[in-house]
Order: structure tokens, then sequence, then C-alpha cells
């Protein structure tokens, strides 16, 4: 029988390789989308099959973290053997203007869905994606045995989670797991994060489409690394024989700076030329550093991400000036990575 997962977040950047992945995998896969009157499903279309076709195994259901019911129901419905909760307000920025509706969600979303598996006594894995936002102003390196100083309603929320998370696995016998994730990028990241604004904006500024990028405080330093490899970390966690919390991160720091500086390089144009500084993306409270030790998913895992941070600059300029070119966004668009085939089918 084929393992059944459920994912939440899957028309997110996570949740588009992480259904390809368990996809190749063997896995049927079963994702939660949100009704929108436009369509969002863009970052998944080209792994979509008309379930009426025989030996489709990609479903989509719609629901919402805000709606506790339907995510029960859903649960009920597909006992499914692994969730995987991505879903999230995850804008940082955002959630400074939307704090309650990042609480309701990125909170509570994923106390309604550990509720929802208790009440129907559901035997399943449960990964939830923990974010080093929690970590806000604690001293770096930061590794789980680092203390949470959170800086914003998002990294709250995600603390929140967190401790429900643990709770339930202690009050429950639940086996649920926290990804403690450092930021990770790709070509299919949200265009409004600092990475993809940039590697955007260098493409069309090379293109002679824009003449500057207006960014706010360009001195945080945070660990980027590489989002397929930081999906496969997520599903090792749910193999392990017993549940745990792990950091997964590169344990190398960039500036934004750094950041402008490669990408602006990687085309021949010097950055300081098209950089304006707008306060509307200063937040509240910053983070000024965040990097990670991820020694314990290296030694307990067999978990090693190999993509630094000036690689996957350069592959997601590369992959945003392709876009450009083409007229098409390229959504396979990663390097084969061990145990992944290069072509979902
Ligand atoms: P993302 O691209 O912003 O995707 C978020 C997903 O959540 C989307 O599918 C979105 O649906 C869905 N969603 C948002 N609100 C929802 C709601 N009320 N009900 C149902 N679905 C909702 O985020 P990501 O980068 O893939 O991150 C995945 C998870 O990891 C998030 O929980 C994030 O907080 C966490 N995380 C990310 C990083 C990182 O560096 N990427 C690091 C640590 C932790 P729509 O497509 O309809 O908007
Ligand atoms: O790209 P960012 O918006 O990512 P941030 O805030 O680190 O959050 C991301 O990573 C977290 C993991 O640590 C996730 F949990 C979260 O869901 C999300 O994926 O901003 C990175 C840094 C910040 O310090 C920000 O102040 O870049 C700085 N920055 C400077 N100018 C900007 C801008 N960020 C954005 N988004 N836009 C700017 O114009």
């Amino acid at each position: 029988m084929a393992k059944r997962a459920f994912v939440t977040g899957i028309t997110g950047q996570d949740g588009s390789y992480l259904a390809e992945f368990l996809l190749d995998k063997g896995y049927e896969v079963h994702g939660v989308i949100r009704r929108a009157s436009t369509f969002n499903t863009h970052r998944i279309d080209h792994l979509y099959v008309d379930p009426h076709v025989p030996g489709a195994r990609l479903f989509l259901h719609y629901g919402d973290l805000m709606d506790g019911a339907r995510l029960a129901t859903l649960l009920s419905a597909i006992r499914p053997d692994e969730v995987y909760h991505l879903a999230a307000q995850s804008h940082v920025r955002v959630s400074f203007d939307e704090p309650e509706y990042t609480a309701e969600t990125t909170a509570f979303g994923t106390l309604r869905l550990l509720e929802a598996i208790r009440r129907i006594g559901l035997d399943c894995r449960f990964y939830q994606a923990s974010s080093s936002e929690m970590f806000g102003a604690s001293p770096l390196p930061q590794s789980e045995t680092t203390p949470f100083h959170p800086r914003s309603p998002y990294g709250s929320a995600k603390v929140f989670a967190f401790w429900s998370a643990c709770n339930y696995r202690e009050a429950y016998g639940q086996f649920v797991v926290n990804g403690i994730l450092f930021n990770h990028e790709s070509p299919r990241r949200g265009e409004t994060f600092v990475t993809r604004k940039i590697t955007r904006a260098v493409a069309r500024i090379r293109a002679g489409l824009d003449r500057y990028l207006y960014l706010g405080n360009i001195d945080v330093v945070r660990d980027w690394g590489y989002a397929p490899e930081y999906i496969e970390g997520m599903w090792r966690m749910l193999q392990a024989d017993a549940p745990d919390d792990y950091v997964l991160a590169t344990g190398t720091g960039y500036s934004v700076r750094e950041f402008l500086a490669l990408a602006f390089d990687h085309v021949g144009l010097d950055w300081e030329r098209y950089v304006r500084f707008d306060d509307r993306y200063v937040r509240p409270a910053e983070i000024d550093a965040l990097v990670g030790d991820a020694t314990k998913a290296r030694t307990s895992l067999g978990w090693e991400p190999q993509i630094r941070t000036p690689e996957l600059v350069n592959l997601m300029v590369d992959a945003d000036i392709s876009a450009l070119e083409s007229g098409e966004r390229h959504w396979i668009d990663r390097p084969a990575l061990p145990g992944w085939s290069t072509a979902p089918s």
C-alpha cells in the first residue's frame, strides 16, 4: 500500500517541492488549497493529473486553517499516515500589520490540526513547520537548545505552535516533530521575500525593465539554504524511530548587503547604483542575525545541505533571467538531488 500524506500549504514554495518529493517516493498526496477568486495553484500545476485518470496520486481539497471543522472532516475522510503542516501566514513584515490573523492561522491553525487528530484518534505522524524566527534575539549559532526570543507576531505565533506540538507529543503520545528551519529559498520563493525580490529585480534591471530596487534594512544576516534540500530533511524527521525536534540550516551567515553584491555581480552590475532605501520595508523590531547549527540533524538524520548561499544566489538569478526571457515560470527548476528523479511525471 502506498503511504498517504496530507499536506497543508501545498501551493506554497515548500509545499510544491514536498509534493514532488512525495510523489517521486510513491506516496498518495492530499493537499489543502484555499478557495480564491483567481488560480493559486501555479506552483503545483505541473504535478496535477485529473483525479479520474487511473493512477492519479495527487488530490486537492478546499480548506482553510481558520476552519477547524473542515480540517477535521478532511483528516477523518483521508486518514493519512503522515501530516506535513506547512500552511501559515508566513511573512514576517505582514505579521506586524495583521497580528491577529497571523496568530489565528500560524498559531491556532496548528492547534486545530493537532486537536482534530487527537479527537479523531488518528494514528499518524505530524510535521510542524517551526522557524528560526522563534530564536529572534538569541545569540549565534542557534540550535535546538537555544532559548526562544521572538521579535515579531509571526515569531510569537510559531513559538505557540512549537510548544503546542511538544505538548501533544508529551500529553497524548502523538508522533509529532518540529522542524526548526532557517531561511530556505528557491526560484519558487514568494516575490516579496528579500532573496527573490532581489533576484527578480536583478533580472528586470538587467533587461532595462526597472531602474531601482527599494529595500529596508540590508545589514541583517540570514542563513540562506536551498529549499528542496530542506524538504528532504522534513521527510527524514518523520521516518525517524522516535519523534524529536531538529534545526535545519547551512551554518553560514550572509548579510542582505552581501546577497545583493553576489546577485548583481553575477550579471556584471554594481548593486550600489540600483538599490534605494524605503522605510516601508523596515520592521518595528528586527532580528539582526540568524545562523543555525544543524549538528543534530546531521548526526541523527544524516541530513547535510550541499548548496550554500553563493550557489543559491546564482541559481535564483539564472532562473529569474530565464523566466523573464521566455515569459514563463519554470517550475521544474531544481537540479537533481540524490534520491530524486529529475522531473515528476
Ligand atoms: P509560503 O510560500 O508563504 O506558503 C504558505 C502556504 O500556506 C501557501 O500554500 C498558502 O496558501 C498557505 N496558507 C496561508 N494561509 C492559509 C490559510 N489560512 N489556510 C490554508 N492555507 C494557508 O511559505 P513557505 O516558504 O513554503 O513555508 C512553509 C512553512 O514553513 C510556513 O509555515 C512557514 O512559516 C515555514 N517556514 C518557512 C521558512 C522559509 O524560509 N521558507 C523557514 C522556516 C519556517 P496560498 O498559496 O493560497 O497563499
Ligand atoms: O526575506 P525576509 O522577508 O525573510 P524573514 O523575515 O527572515 O522570514 C523568512 O524566514 C523565516 C525563517 O527565519 C521564516 F520563518 C519566514 O516564514 C520567512 O520565510 O527578510 C529577510 C531579511 C529581514 O531582516 C528583512 O528586514 O531581509 C530584510 N529586508 C530588507 N529589505 C527585507 C527587505 N525583507 C523583505 N521581505 N523585503 C525588503 O524589502
